[in-house]
């Protein structure tokens, strides 16, 4: 059992204000596809991520880098943006080609929800492919902990949602935990109702279907993977680095 203070869930990015994650640890969610394309890359050796929250942001960043250590990445509306080295497909972020770099990361949704989450105590980033190392981090937490779906454009989803549910049902080995606040006993009750077959009902989400129309199904499927990799993706001063256990 865990023992924290509350335990939350945001469904959107635009659900909620700066204030209220202050002194708080938030988990940035965002499955399709910015967490996952963010564990990935730091998996295979990207040495730092730099979340931002629109294409000017990027280019300010790129203009001062030297570009042979830096990488830009990211979309608009699932579409690679013109100009960039990379798009936010994770299948792309391999040891050969984000290895060493520090990635330029702009999304539509999720960097915007990292953005907006920089006053918070403590930020990571969870995808299924990390979610009981996620876990593990929360189970030493006695704070108030907001999981932060970053949705779609103020929507709701569900894949996120999905996601937040398996972390509180791991937190209360199966139960709700005490702390759970309205947002947490609804995705506690959707991971309940859908959560034995996550890549079906993944690829059934509003979502997917614009990424199928767009890229096909392969980063869906990667997606869907649960535990691949223990890596614990935590930003500080702006940065996504791999934690190293201090706080
Ligand atoms: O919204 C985001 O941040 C992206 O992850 C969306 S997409 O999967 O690249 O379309």
């Amino acid at each position: 059992m865990v023992d924290l203070k509350t335990l939350d869930v945001f469904y959107s990015l635009h659900s909620f204000q700066e204030d209220e994650l202050r002194n708080k640890t938030v988990v940035i969610i965002d499955v399709l596809r910015a967490s996952s394309s963010i564990v990935t890359a730091l998996k295979n050796g990207a040495k730092a991520i730099i979340p931002v929250a629109d294409m000017g942001e990027a280019s300010k960043i790129a203009q001062n880098v030297d570009s042979e250590n830096y990488l830009l990445c990211g979309e608009k509306d699932g579409i690679k943006i013109e100009g960039y080295d990379l798009g936010n497909s994770p299948v792309e972020f391999s040891k050969e080609i984000v290895g060493g770099k520090t990635l330029i990361f702009n999304t539509t949704n999720g960097t915007k929800a990292i953005k907006k989450a920089v006053g918070a105590q403590n930020i990571y980033v969870a995808a299924f492919l990390n979610v009981s190392a996620i876990v593990k981090v929360l189970q030493a937490q006695k704070k108030d902990v907001v999981l932060l779906c970053a949705g779609w454009k103020g929507r709701l989803a569900f894949e996120d949602m999905l996601l937040a549910g398996q972390i509180i049902h791991l937190l209360g080995s199966g139960e709700l935990p005490d702390e759970s606040r309205d947002g947490a006993k609804v995705a506690y009750g959707l991971f309940d109702k859908y959560g034995d077959d996550i890549p079906t009902v993944i690829h059934q989400t509003n979502h997917a279907s614009r990424l199928k129309a767009l890229i096909g199904t392969d980063d869906i499927d990667y997606c869907c993977q649960v535990d691949t990799t223990d890596i614990i993706p935590r930003l500080k001063e702006g940065m996504i680095t791999l934690d190293n256990g201090k706080t």
